[in-house]
């Protein structure tokens, strides 16, 4: 059962519940802390404390997708908005970072007078925020905004689409995904658009190891502490005891899956009780916990990964150094 609130006249959010049968953060850390390897979901650095780190992590020099990516849609956007013929309403996967979204709204409302933006996101909070911000800053907008896990959200058909869309799915979200579950998700979006609606995919391009590695573990520990607050939501929120400081942050580029496998490996030998689990895990000195898979993409695998979800490619732009790739396919 979705609930729809009418925030405003111009702002209305819907919440969609977690479906049945999806486990809860206590099942997935009890079932991957058992697991061997061992392993988190990286869908939970996402607390409080870890989304104002993952805003840091944005602008540190190292992490180059935001920057490429806005650079892309600064030099391009223009021509993204308008490449479907207008009016078109915006559908987006995450609440939308307010530069970037605000970019494409501003480009949008240039080509038409009125603009439907729906973003669906799991966090109420960022989308109440995000939503009264805009709406406040453009006359022309209407946010119709949807809470839940994306999954959930077009699965329960909840999603309402007036007019022509441009679906979007930005700053690299697709490399969090294994690819199964990426094919998935495209699947779903596929079949919430009509034919002749679009997809804006922002992905990160393959690129050599330095670079990469350097981006997911910066000098200064932003992401090491980004990667380590996972621990510590487990303590606050499961009652556990694990010794942060005991795990140091590792980025490795596996070249041959095309990911960048984030860890926290024990240093020394550990027991950890998680009260609120009835369960004590055990590490053994140097144990990695994998964290995160950030998948990195050619031009050719991209549009090889939209064409499971009916996509057609139909443009695609690169920032000016070649790093960062996002491409407008259209559902066929
Ligand atoms: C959100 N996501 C696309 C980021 C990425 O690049 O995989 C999360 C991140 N992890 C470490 N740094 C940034």
């Amino acid at each position: 059962m979705t609930i729809r609130t009418a925030v405003s006249d111009r702002f209305e959010l819907i919440t969609v519940p977690r479906s049945r049968g999806v486990p809860s953060f206590a099942d997935d850390v009890a079932r991957g802390l058992n697991a061997d390897p061992k392993q988190l979901s990286s869908k939970y650095f996402y607390d409080a404390v870890g989304s104002a780190l993952f805003d840091a992590i944005t602008r540190l020099p190292e992490y180059y997708l935001t920057a490429a990516e806005a650079q892309v849609l600064a030099d391009w956007g223009w021509q993204m908005v308008r490449l479907l013929d207008a009016p078109v309403d915006f559908l987006e996967l995450g609440s939308g970072s307010a530069i970037k979204t605000r970019l494409l709204i501003g480009e949008a409302l240039r080509a038409q007078t009125q603009l439907c933006y729906s973003p669906i996101d799991i966090s109420t909070e960022a989308l109440r925020e995000s939503s009264l911000a805009l709406v406040e800053a453009y006359p022309g907008l209407r946010v119709r905004a949807y809470a839940g896990d994306y999954f959930d959200v077009l699965e329960s058909h909840a999603v309402r689409l007036d007019r022509k869309t441009l679906a979007m799915l930005m700053g690299s979200n697709i490399g969090n995904y294994e690819p199964g579950e990426g094919r998935e998700l495209l699947r779903l979006l596929g079949d919430a658009l009509r034919p002749g609606d679009g997809l804006l995919l922002g992905a990160d391009l393959k690129k050599d190891r330095a670079t990469l590695e350097l981006a997911y573990d910066d000098p200064a520990g932003v992401t090491a502490a980004f990667d380590r607050n996972v621990l510590a939501r487990i303590n606050r929120e499961l009652n556990a005891d694990f010794d942060v400081r005991n795990f140091t942050h590792v980025a490795h580029y596996d070249e041959a899956r095309g990911s960048v496998d984030s860890f926290l490996e024990a240093r020394e030998a550990a027991v950890v009780t998680l009260r609120s689990l009835n369960l004590q895990v055990r590490l053994a000195a140097g144990e990695r916990i994998h964290t995160e898979s950030s998948y990195k993409f050619t031009d050719d695998e991209i549009v090889a990964l939209a064409a499971t979800g009916g996509f057609a490619p139909a443009a695609a732009w690169h920032d000016r150094a070649n790093r960062f790739a996002v491409h407008l396919l259209v559902r066929e």
